[in-house]
């Protein structure tokens, strides 16, 4: 919805531009009159970019007091997830108490649940890491920094049932390319 809506909003901003140099191209006068028209158009600017400037203050205005965004998503997450990187290995466990603790099969591979509000709580022990969540088609489903001493909140439901992969998207190290590991969702 919010892609439809930018969409729209440079649609009419572009028709708007051709307009303005259609009427530009069409008040083609003696020099004279050159001048006159220049200070017309500069009028036309400025008020231009003042409405632009107090679109953006008033939408500022009233988004600001939602930041941090994840906090007023107003689905509580059914799972907590710890995710602890550091070179070179992802680290997952419950941030719930033991009853709610993660589900894994036999070979230990971590089991998420499907069609549930999944909190992911992430951060390093040692040097910055990017906690990336890929499809097993090789898209990049969703992302967060992992930094040492902060915990960034990476909320996502998996709709789709089968093995996602987790890699490190920021160069870490030597073995940076072997940070990843894998989990189930069904
Ligand atoms: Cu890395």
């Amino acid at each position: 919805m919010v892609v439809w809506y930018a969409g729209f909003i440079t649609l009419i901003g572009a028709i708007t531009a051709i307009i303005i140099m259609m009427w530009i191209a069409s008040q083609h006068r003696p020099k004279k009159q050159a001048k006159e028209i220049k200070k017309k158009i500069y009028g036309v600017r400025l008020w231009y970019i003042l409405s632009l400037l107090s679109v953006f203050a008033i939408l500022l205005i009233f988004t600001l007091s939602f930041l941090p965004y994840y906090q007023n998503q107003k689905k509580t997450p059914d799972l907590a997830v710890s995710v602890i990187g550091r070179m070179w290995d992802w680290q997952f466990s419950s941030s719930d108490n033991a009853s709610n603790s993660i589900k894994r099969d036999s070979n230990g591979t971590i089991i998420l649940p499907l069609h549930k509000t999944i909190e992911f709580q992430v951060t390093s022990k040692d040097v910055n890491h990017g906690f990336g969540i890929y499809h097993s088609d090789g898209h990049l489903l969703a992302q967060t920094q992992a930094m040492p001493g902060y915990i960034n909140r990476l909320v996502y439901t998996f709709d789709e049932p089968g093995e996602y992969t987790v890699l490190c998207l920021e160069y870490c190290g030597l073995a940076h390319h072997m940070m990843h590991t894998r989990f189930k969702v069904e």
